[in-house]
């Protein structure tokens, strides 16, 4: 595919055209993904996660300017979360990061969440690929973290910050979404405001009884409107990926990675193919009916729609 040359020449526009393709899942989409495969492996990948309006946006957009004075170039995927409450915000993203976008060494892409069901993560996994295979050092993934979704996306990176806020978030809320075992660096934003000493103490007593495991979850504090705090969490997302680096724990993960990637890959096509072949001959429509008058249980049922596999195989 000519897009992937120009992509992989640094050509801008092929590369949002490359990511359209992903995006859509269109057809050019999976054989530009495979001739961009053996560039990738070389990004740092560092998610950005955490309640609605803790300052997430203005953060990477502080971290990216001191990736760019570091001399790294940047990606960056904001994943919108379609509902309409956070439309504004979006709009402010646009409008913070425009500086930004008039560097040549900065990509910045919104990715719509409507209507990409289930295959989020993946779809992220591969927009975060092609953006490695162009040769991005840094790729930074913002999500809301709020579904279950958006962990998935989370555990894509190989360092990820939770940022919290004080006032608004409730913390209770956050740590039943299991959002802090995700954390491999803990940010609390907005620390100009009183109540951070707070909450920065109570996210240090959580953390302490945690399991140890080699790396002590730190608690940043950041005022990112002001650019504070960004030197030392960029310097906290260069010792977490020495950690990872040092400890075999990079290629570790990144295994783990793959590993999800191929069985979710693998299961969407086996459903796809077993939705085309039962809708086809009516199949699943009779399984649905005898459930339904009680001739069959759900399992016995699902077993008989497995088996149509056997018969696409001969
Ligand atoms: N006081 C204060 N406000 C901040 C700070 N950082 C960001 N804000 C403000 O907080 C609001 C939300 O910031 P965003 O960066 O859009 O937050 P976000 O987490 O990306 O929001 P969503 O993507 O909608 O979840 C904006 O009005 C920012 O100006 C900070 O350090 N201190
Ligand atoms: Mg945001």
């Amino acid at each position: 595919v000519e897009a992937v040359d120009r992509a992989l020449a640094g050509d801008r526009r092929a590369l949002a055209r490359l990511i359209t393709w992903v995006e859509n899942r269109s057809p050019e989409a999976r054989e530009a993904l495979r001739l961009l495969y053996p560039h990738t492996g070389r990004a740092r990948v560092v998610g950005v996660t955490g309640p609605p309006g803790t300052g997430k946006s203005t953060l990477v957009n502080q971290l990216a300017k001191e990736f760019r004075r570091r001399g790294q170039s940047v990606g960056i995927i904001a994943v919108d979360p379609s509902s309409p409450f956070t439309r504004g915000a979006l709009l402010g993203d646009r409008v913070r990061m425009q500086e930004l976008s008039q560097d040549q060494g900065v990509f910045i892409r919104s990715m719509a969440t409507r209507g990409a069901l289930g295959g989020l993560a993946e779809t992220t996994a591969e927009v975060m690929a092609v953006l490695d295979a162009v040769g991005k050092d840094v790729v930074m993934v913002e999500t809301v973290g709020a579904g279950q979704g958006e962990c998935e996306v989370a555990r894509l990176a190989q360092t990820t910050l939770v940022v919290e806020a004080p006032g608004g978030g409730d913390e209770i809320q956050v740590l039943k979404a299991g959002i802090l075992e995700i954390a491999d660096i803990y940010v609390v934003n907005k620390a100009d405001k009183e109540e951070a000493e707070a909450l920065a103490a109570e996210l240090s007593r959580l953390l302490s009884f945690a399991p140890a495991s080699g790396w002590q979850v730190p608690v940043l504090r950041t005022i990112a409107i002001q650019e504070m705090g960004i030197v030392p969490l960029v310097d906290a997302i260069e010792g977490h990926g020495a950690h990872l680096r040092v400890t075999g724990k990079l290629q570790a993960d990144e295994r783990e990675r793959v590993r999800q990637q191929i069985l979710a890959l693998a299961r969407q096509a086996i459903l796809a193919r077993l939705l085309e072949a039962a809708q086809a001959d009516g199949r699943l429509e009779a399984l649905v009916q005898a459930v339904a008058r009680r001739e069959l249980d759900p399992h016995t049922a699902a077993q008989r729609l497995v088996s149509l596999l056997k018969a696409l195989e001969a």
